[in-house]
């Protein structure tokens, strides 16, 4: 029997995800993804703030497979703490078609880090959304960065779109390239061309270091699934101003969704509203990621 009980009301990954529509280019990279356990395994940290369901990394392949891409850039969730091990066993399993994004502590050694770069991480995460992670003092996490660098990795960061006022300065700080989740989680509510988006969108026009996942429609929208109309707009709009700096993810398994579980084909299905044209779903799905991922 589990030695961990998946929290109450927890929504388990769709079981029977249907086939897109949309052919992903050869080549395609989902960018953002997550295993979970299996907890008997590589057990969740003890201080993770939930408890998913078990989410192994057959699953994600066979997902991988179903929805015709080719790689996965798999992010360490927050339940996993900075125990890396799942990540890595993932990676190692996938043989060159996972790359990670690994969460350290300030004390991780040399060793640890080229260790974790032989077995695929090309990142960190830092994680500023306060229901998922305890706050860790900015000056430790420029440390890291600092001693991630050489290594050519960068950084991802995680944050709600309310707390970016307070985020900018340190976050232009950074001395590597830095991708941000989920467009920085907008409320899209409010007004493309509003305050909000807007510092989103000067971060991105200042800083030519900065990426964007214009993943999570399923997080963001008010009106669902399947068309996600109102966050179509915000991701259409980086796509659009920064081609060469945008990634795309399904989110699988999906953590701490509350209302629908996504059918990931339907999210796939999702991509052309989005990235228009052929030469802009290429860039967005297979030059962009290999150049961040797979270049060594
Ligand atoms: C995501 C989003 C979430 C969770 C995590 O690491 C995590 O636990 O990232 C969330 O709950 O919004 O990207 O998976």
């Amino acid at each position: 029997m589990s030695t961990f009980t998946m929290d109450e009301g927890w929504l388990v990954y769709h079981p029977h995800p249907s086939k897109p529509s949309f052919r992903a280019p050869p080549g395609a990279v989902d960018a953002h993804c997550h295993v979970f356990g299996p907890g008997d395994l590589f057990p969740y940290a003890p201080e993770r703030k939930y408890t998913p369901c078990d989410a192994p990394a057959e699953a994600l392949f066979a997902l991988r497979d179903l929805l015709g891409f080719e790689r996965n850039v798999i992010v360490q969730a927050t339940c996993h703490g900075a125990d890396n091990r799942a990540l890595v066993d993932a990676m190692r399993r996938a043989a060159g078609r996972a790359r990670g994004v690994a969460t350290v502590r300030a004390d991780v050694s040399d060793q640890a880090l080229r260790e974790l770069d032989a077995a695929g991480v090309r990142a960190v995460r830092f994680n500023f959304v306060r229901r998922l992670a305890d706050s860790v003092p900015r000056e430790t996490l420029l440390d890291i960065a600092r001693r991630i660098a050489p290594l050519g990795w960068h950084v991802v960061i995680y944050f709600e779109a309310a707390e970016l006022p307070q985020l900018y300065d340190f976050f232009s700080s950074l001395p590597t390239i830095v991708v941000v989740d989920h467009m920085g989680r907008p409320d899209v509510r409010k007004p493309l061309d509003g305050p909000e988006f807007g510092l989103f969108l000067r971060l991105m026009r200042e800083h030519s270091n900065f990426w964007s996942k214009v993943s999570c429609p399923e997080r963001l929208s008010c009106v669902g699934p399947p068309r996600y109309e109102d966050v179509v707009p915000f991701a259409r709009r980086l796509v659009e101003s920064f081609p060469d700096r945008v990634l795309w993810g399904t989110d699988w398994p999906h953590p701490n969704l509350k209302t629908h579980m996504p059918d990931d084909g339907k999210l796939v299905d999702y991509i052309p509203s989005i990235a228009v044209t052929p030469e802009l779903q290429h860039r967005l799905l297979v030059d962009n990621p290999m150049r961040l991922y797979w270049s060594r």
